[in-house]
């Protein structure tokens, strides 16, 4: 069997399953392999930086299409008004054509007013949590903090959900978006010292790293003491630009999850960065395989498990 016809039948319709994935890990081996797509939950403040990250995730600037719990696709072209109630609700699952390999939700964590938005991603984080379905389950969560406000980087809204949300196996990666914001900070900082406008700006990038540094500081000071803090941290800027490089989020999703099936499957759902696949194929199906005699390396096993990383359609392409 090549890999590609291998491959076709891990990406076939599949049916969910019931078993514990946290008990039995030939079962929840066996669930994984039938996970078409990576599920991700992304969290944050209104305008936080949300869609943005997720578009240069998929390499697109369309908005996603949006299925309800059943998997009907939702009318967006009606009423601009209720738009975003659409793409918020932790119900409807957000995809783009672009790449149909990842499945998105999207919710506002409200600072004020609604506490009934934030019991529904409250009950949905804790939801998660405890499914043995893998299917169906969120595989990752990313929850925005937008570093354009740096005197409200973590309000109360944070402090509650990582106070009260356990996401048990799922990974909470906090996403410090929009970090080129700083420069100004820096900047403004700097003329205020006494320094000249042309001096400020030039000695502007790098205190801004600096600023940067004590901001990720101030906010894990903030998070990791609470109940159920985040996993990992990862500082997001220009996003907005169309070229922005999502490396770092990726790798540090991948290296945020347990199993490594599942880090294979978020590789390969996303066509952003061949170069990453290669990354992680190299480092963790090759370097292992390096320990055998070369003469005892079934190659076209090895072809197998490396194109595991990769993303289907390229297999495919080069008939690995
Ligand atoms: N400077 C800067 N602007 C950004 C960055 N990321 C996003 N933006 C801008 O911030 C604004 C809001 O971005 P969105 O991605 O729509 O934010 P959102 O969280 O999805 O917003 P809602 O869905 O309305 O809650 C847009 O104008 C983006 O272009 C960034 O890294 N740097
Ligand atoms: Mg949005």
């Amino acid at each position: 069997m090549t890999s590609s016809s291998l491959r076709s039948s891990w990406r076939s319709p599949r049916h969910s399953g019931n078993a514990d994935c946290h008990l039995d890990p030939a079962e929840a081996k066996k669930q994984i392999d039938r996970i078409p797509r990576f599920r991700i939950l992304v969290l944050g403040r209104a305008s936080a930086g949300k869609t943005t990250v997720l578009q240069r995730v998929c390499s697109t600037t369309d908005q996603p299409e949006i299925f309800n719990g059943n998997g009907e696709k939702v009318d967006t072209g009606a009423v601009q008004g209720s738009l975003g109630r659409r793409y918020h609700n932790i119900e409807n699952e957000l995809v783009f054509k672009s790449n149909p390999g990842f499945v998105f939700r999207d919710s506002v964590v409200l600072e004020v007013g609604s506490s009934a938005e934030f019991d529904r991603v409250q009950k949905f984080v804790t939801d998660q949590a405890k499914s043995t379905e893998l299917e169906k389950r969120i595989h990752a969560i990313w929850y925005c903090i937008p570093l354009s406000d740096i005197h409200r980087m973590v309000t109360g809204v944070e402090r509650k959900f990582f106070n009260a949300c356990d996401s048990g196996h799922v990974p909470v990666i906090v996403l410090l978006t929009k970090a080129d914001a700083l420069q100004l900070y820096a900047f403004m900082e700097l003329e205020d010292n006494g320094l000249t406008v042309d001096d400020a700006r030039e000695e502007a990038p790098v205190a801004a790293k600096q600023l940067q540094k004590q901001c990720l500081e101030q906010i894990q000071g903030q998070l990791n003491g609470l109940k159920f803090p985040p996993q990992t941290y990862v500082i997001l800027t220009d996003m907005q630009q169309e070229s922005a490089d999502c490396e770092e989020l990726l790798k540090c999703t991948a290296n945020a999850l347990k199993e490594e099936e599942l880090q294979q499957l978020l590789m390969s759902s996303q066509w952003s960065n061949l170069g990453l696949c290669m990354e992680f194929a190299i480092m963790k199906t090759l370097r292992g395989s390096m320990k055998h005699v070369a003469g005892q390396i079934e190659l076209d096993s090895l072809a197998c498990a490396l194109s595991m990383w990769f993303p289907f359609e390229v297999c495919e392409i080069l008939q690995v």
